[in-house]
């Protein structure tokens, strides 16, 4: 099978240095020769690690309460584009980030490409600690990392094309009845408020534990249904910092290892998945625990992308 995979080394969407540094850490530890000898994937690869520094703004203050605004204004919207390249020609997108207001750009490529080649709206299963669904107005921290799914649904609008995220037009756009969350437990006030207004499915950790891990797959997957598109966006933070601990904002009591693992196997399973972007790993905040973060990157992508135990 063919896969197009974009490495984007951008930390703007956040306030700590270093998570540009993850595509390479994860590429360094094999995840390309892997995914080639292991799993046959024919890899279509420009062999660059994305910073699009041509397209960065020398001034950029802050705008409706958003930090670095056109920084990731220019970066999502390139990124946009190289993603819906790939998904166009039926690839399997791999997205290596960067924090998570990239998923602003590879969302916006699969869900146009998938339009375009299906006539159907794609879902997206977002797993995370946090719901990342703060419109610029509600932030309480003006990161953009913690806004993409309000851009990626229209919650947060951009109403004149000129300003920076005018270019997200409804061709780009999820609707929030085809989100589903999972890993949750970090959630702001407003965010919950939103959540419970647009009657968004979220599983969190309490439900996982009510639960368990098998039956929340089976409930989230049944609420997408068969035969829809699936992008899967997986914030390394999802996973307990026991498994991850070199990233930005870690909260604990999250999932461990096998748990990520499983859902990244499950999605593969329905036969359905077209994306994945792998998220927020930065190896520069812990000395010991950067090099077991990527390992644990690199299994997630491995299961997502069709690795099986037996
Ligand atoms: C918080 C933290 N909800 C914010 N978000 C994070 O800044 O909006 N997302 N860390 O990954
Ligand atoms: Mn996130
Ligand atoms: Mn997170
Ligand atoms: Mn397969």
């Amino acid at each position: 099978h063919e896969l197009g995979l974009v490495a984007v080394g951008f930390s703007g969407g956040q306030c700590k240095p270093g998570v540009d540094a993850a595509p390479m850490a994860l590429i360094e530890s094999g995840l390309v020769s892997q995914l080639k000898a292991d799993l046959e994937y024919d890899i279509h690869f420009d062999d660059q690690v994305h910073v699009y520094t041509e397209q960065m703004p020398k001034d950029d203050p802050d705008y409706r309460g958003m930090k670095k605004p056109r920084a990731v204004c220019a970066v999502t919207k390139q990124l946009s584009n190289q993603v819906y390249e790939h998904a166009k020609q039926g690839r399997f997108v791999l997205t290596l980030g960067g924090d998570h207001s990239i998923a602003i750009g590879t969302i916006s490529g699969t869900a146009k490409a998938v339009r375009e080649r299906t006539g159907r709206d794609m879902a997206v299963i977002w797993v995370d600690a946090h719901a990342d669904i703060n419109t610029p107005e509600v932030s309480g921290s003006g990161n953009i990392h913690g806004m993409p799914v309000a851009f990626l649904t229209g919650l947060a609008s951009e109403p004149e094309p000129t300003k920076p995220f005018g270019w997200i037009s409804d061709e780009h756009k999820i609707s929030v009845k085809k989100l589903v969350y999972i890993g949750l437990r970090d959630v702001d006030r407003a965010e919950k408020k939103i959540l419970r207004e647009q009657g968004i499915k979220a599983f969190s950790m309490h439900d996982i534990d009510r639960h368990g891990i098998g039956r929340v797959m089976d409930m989230a997957l049944g609420w997408i249904g068969s035969d829809t598109p699936i992008h899967l966006s997986f914030d390394i933070d999802a996973l307990d910092p026991m498994w991850a601990p070199s990233t930005g904002t870690a909260v604990r009591g999250g999932l461990t290892l096998r748990e990520g693992d499983f859902i990244a196997e499950c999605v593969h399973e329905t036969g359905s998945l077209v994306a994945l972007d792998l998220v927020e790993v930065n190896p520069s905040l812990e000395e010991q625990g950067a090099a077991e973060t990527v390992r644990a990157g690199v299994s997630i992508v491995r299961c997502a992308l069709g690795d099986t135990l037996l």
